[in-house]
């Protein structure tokens, strides 16, 4: 579908709107939630956006309860995590009028590779990986650089390690044991034996995060060993959407039971990040930043130049090669087609 494109002017407008919106719904936070205006619509409050199923936006009130509301088109598309303002419209249905600033967005390309909102106000990612399936290195670096852009911080998650034995965990700790250098919080997991739950819900406490990677890694089995009482969410939902329990073909968000949110996504064969400016990858490759200007020459490639600093690092093992061929990796995709 096509984009609409808004001047500067028309998006003011919508600002304005907007407030003015959330204002009237401060003021008359004290009158009844099933009153109706004249389009029969009820009072407007605010609700939170749970996930997102094409015509479809369940979104959850101030009382917990979730609703199947439309969109105003002007909204663009909104994602599971977004605060929006809403008007019930009938018995678990509503109206999604307005939508708060957002503190965080992360996107993945679509097919075409534009970027495709997918969840906001996030606080970090969460990049699981699992011996099953095989893990494309960069792919992890992929992500990092995600969601150093958007300024979210991240952690690993291995997962699956009840598949490993102990040689094998020596193996995944040696070969992620760059991240947790260069300051990452690297865990090991298994929902099957419950095996590093505990300091990943330490870690996901109080905070609203997203569970990223590959198909199959196990982010919804993760969910469910966090979340004991998700089946009576995936019944609600499938109430809420007449569409059944496939709980993860759009991102998904659930509240932990020790505070903080925790967002389930679909998971990605590939994983690209579009057609972007290069010069935002730095923020991903966090060891690279005392070497930034330290090359000879200042167009640099960093590939077989003379004087280039930070093959000089790898050299000397201060950065991991499979680091630096990532981001060259990531360059050449990024480059606009
Ligand atoms: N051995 C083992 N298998 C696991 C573990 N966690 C999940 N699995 C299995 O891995 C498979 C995929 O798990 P899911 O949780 O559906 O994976 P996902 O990442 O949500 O996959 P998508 O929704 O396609 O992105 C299932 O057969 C799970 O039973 C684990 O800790 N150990
Ligand atoms: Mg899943
Ligand atoms: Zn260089």
């Amino acid at each position: 579908m096509a984009r609409r494109h808004l001047s500067e002017r028309q998006r003011e407008q919508i600002r304005q709107t907007q407030e003015q919106r959330r204002q009237r719904a401060t003021e008359r936070s004290g009158r009844q939630a099933d009153e109706l205006d004249d389009a029969g619509l009820g009072v407007e409050q605010p609700g939170l956006v749970i996930a997102n199923y094409g015509p479809a936006l369940i979104v959850e009130s101030s009382q917990g309860a979730w609703h199947r509301c439309a969109v105003r088109q002007h909204l663009g598309t909104l994602v599971c995590g977004d605060r929006v303002l809403w008007q019930p419209a009938g018995a678990g249905e509503g109206v999604v009028i307005a939508l708060e600033e957002r503190r965080s967005l992360l996107s993945r390309p679509d097919y075409s590779g534009r970027p495709r909102p997918m969840a906001a106000n996030l606080d970090q990612l969460v990049v699981v990986v699992a011996p099953q399936p095989p893990l494309q290195d960069y792919f992890i670096d992929s992500y990092l650089v995600a969601s150093a852009t958007i300024g979210v911080e991240s952690l690993l998650v291995v997962n699956k390690i009840d598949l490993l034995d102990t040689a094998g965990v020596a193996e995944w700790e040696a070969r992620l044991a760059t991240y947790r250098r260069i300051g990452y919080l690297l865990l090991f997991a298994s929902t099957r034996t419950a095996h590093g739950l505990d300091p990943l819900r330490d870690r996901l406490k109080g905070r609203t995060s997203i569970l990223v990677g590959q198909s199959g890694v196990g982010k919804s089995s993760l969910i469910k060993a966090l979340l004991p009482d998700l089946e009576i969410r995936i019944q609600a939902l499938s109430v809420a959407t007449g569409l059944g329990t496939h709980a993860t073909s759009t991102a998904m968000l659930y509240h932990l039971p020790d505070g903080g949110d925790l967002i389930d996504s679909p998971g990605v064969r590939g994983f690209t990040l579009g057609t972007l400016d290069p010069a935002v990858l730095e923020p991903g490759f966090v060891e690279f930043a005392p070497y930034r200007g330290q090359c000879r020459f200042s167009d640099c490639s960093h590939t077989v130049e003379p004087g280039c600093a930070l093959l000089a690092a790898v050299k000397r093992g201060d950065i991991d090669l499979r680091r630096l061929q990532s981001y060259h990796q990531l360059k050449r995709e990024r480059r606009p087609a």
